[in-house]
């Protein structure tokens, strides 16, 4: 029994020494002369089962907040879908249950403020044309790449229905279309 226990005392050990060190901006290549700090970060949507929308949506950190710049295709002409980073990275159930619930900006994502007055990890709403086709641009004041709110390793999630403003902090958009992990984003 003691040497299954020994990996789980190994890893306790390295997330408290590693405490300080998280409080670091997150560099592009640490091991580099001069590292830069990652500021662009990029998540390939991918639909889920029976569902066709798909697509890419970036973030990039400017003195403003975060801009999100989405492109997606694949949705039911002229719909209207919330869209959301979600707390978890993780895509790979086949309805997107998997990427939990919304990522609160700063807060508890997984028992957020019911009385805020916006909808917990919100970026919008794409708005689809004739061709299914949507472009949406956001910017987002609390939202960052660096710090322990940071979207690297979360999700973004397309979901079937328009944000409920009268439902807060979920906003009950229905089911999940599509989901990509948020990672660094190359060329930056
Ligand atoms: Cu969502």
């Amino acid at each position: 029994m003691m040497f299954r226990n020994l990996p789980l005392a190994l890893l306790s050990t390295v997330a408290l020494t590693a405490g300080p060190a998280a409080a670091q901006s997150l560099m592009l290549d640490p091991g580099a002369d001069d590292p830069a700090p990652v500021t662009a970060a990029v998540a390939r949507l991918h639909p889920t089962a029976g569902n066709e929308a798909q697509g890419t949506v970036r973030l990039q950190e400017s003195e403003a907040g975060l801009a999100v710049g989405a492109e997606i295709s694949g949705l039911p002409a002229g719909s209207t879908h919330a869209y959301h980073v979600h707390v978890y990275g993780d895509c790979t159930g086949a309805d997107g249950k998997s990427a939990g619930t919304h990522f609160h900006f700063d807060g508890s994502s997984l028992n957020p403020p019911a009385d805020i007055d916006e909808i917990t990890g919100n970026l919008g709403e794409l708005v689809a044309d004739d061709q299914g086709t949507a472009t949406h641009r956001a910017l987002i004041p609390d939202a960052s790449l660096q710090g322990e709110y940071t979207l690297l390793g979360r999700s973004i999630v397309i979901h079937a229905k328009p944000n409920d403003a009268t439902q807060p902090p979920i906003g009950a958009a229905g089911g999940r279309l599509a989901c990509g992990v948020i990672g660094v984003a190359a060329g930056h």
